[in-house]
């Protein structure tokens, strides 16, 4: 079982943005970067925010490059939502590669849509899943924190040394939803599912705010911590601000926690930021800053290569929307797997 936090290292580092399967970006990215896996020599750490698989063409070559990265002791990485997901077992739109699902698909234009991503063998399994279960949800060091999505030093202080983080995960979920059924809450969301029985009809939009289902689903990821760093915390929204998502309709949102101040310079990826307005459903949280922009302490270094998959459907082979990203630090600039240039970000 791995150390829930760990020590990143001391010195120049990269940290590279959530890849969700997209081998050729990575590569292309690690060169720019001075990585050569082959050779197993880089300039300086790379470091992975999580979410290296689902919905891209290639997750099982995107976890045995990290893995092997990490074995030659020249990169680290944190667990995502996505990594979370398969280690739980969890059937999510996008992960049919790990287990050869074949009813895996997108809802596109109205039509269903495969993935086309390379299938894992059962070898691979194995291997996907052990080096996973290894990873550690945070990484720090005095100037620097690298987490998913979101960081909460309460959610922090309750997590144990070392465990492994499905079961953690499910062992909170179970003690959430055994106080939800005592307080009465639980029943309270059942009723009005029952009432409203349009939640997964995009074409029924809510006509009013259902608060207990609201309240469950914002305890559900407040206060488990596994899920809090991995997935962010949500708020409440108001009546007329619901919104279909992900097959069915929210009553709440992400918290935007990055508002508030924190310890140290802290590194997420999660949240798509160029141009997440332009899918439908895609929340753009991060849309209120200037694209290269830090949040105070916090940057969000997801540049949404993981739409790549979308712009594909579109007919897309080259010149994608999407990139990916790493922060280079101390420095603070940006190098894209699609730009020559680095990018100096901004406060
Ligand atoms: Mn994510």
């Amino acid at each position: 079982m791995p150390q829930l936090i760990q020590r990143l290292p001391e010195g120049p580092l990269d940290v590279v943005g959530d890849v969700h399967g997209e081998l050729d970006a990575l590569l292309a990215l690690l060169r720019r970067l001075g990585v050569d896996p082959d050779a197993r020599t880089a300039e300086r750490p790379v470091v992975f925010v999580g979410d290296l698989i689902d919905r891209g063409p290639d997750s099982v070559g995107v976890v045995e490059l990290v893995a092997h990265l990490v074995e030659a002791g020249l990169a680290h990485a944190v667990v995502g939502n996505h990594e979370l997901n398969l280690l739980a077992g969890d059937r999510k739109e996008g992960n049919g590669w790990f287990e050869g699902r074949t009813d895996d698909h997108a809802q596109f234009d109205g039509e269903r849509r495969v993935f086309p991503s390379r299938v894992a063998t059962s070898s691979e399994r194995e291997r996907i899943r052990a080096f996973l279960s290894e990873l550690p949800l945070a990484l720090e060091r005095d100037d620097l924190r690298v987490v998913h999505a979101s960081w909460d030093p309460d959610a922090a202080a309750k997590l144990p040394l070392e465990g492994d983080v499905a079961r953690l995960a499910d062992e909170w979920h179970r003690a959430i939803d055994a106080e939800l059924e005592a307080s009465g809450l639980r029943a309270r969301a059942s009723e009005e599912r029952r009432e409203f029985a349009g939640l997964r009809d995009q074409h029924c939009e809510p006509t009013r705010h259902l608060a207990a289902v609201a309240a469950v689903d914002c305890a559900r990821q407040r206060a488990n911590p596994v899920k809090l760093i991995t997935s962010g915390a949500e708020v409440e929204v108001a009546q007329g601000k619901h919104f279909f998502v992900g097959g069915k309709w929210r009553f709440v949102t992400r918290d935007a926690w990055w508002r508030r101040p924190v310890d140290r310079p802290t590194v997420v990826g999660h949240y798509w930021r160029r141009r997440a307005a332009a899918i439908a459903g895609k929340l753009d949280l991060w849309g209120e800053y200037e694209p290269h922009a830090w949040a105070g302490d916090v940057f969000c270094v997801d540049y949404s290569v993981g739409r790549r998959f979308l712009e594909r459907f579109r007919g897309r082979r080259r010149d994608f929307d999407g990139g990916l990203a790493a922060l280079r630090f101390p420095e603070r600039a940006l190098v894209f797997d699609d730009r020559a240039a680095p990018v100096p970000t901004t406060r």
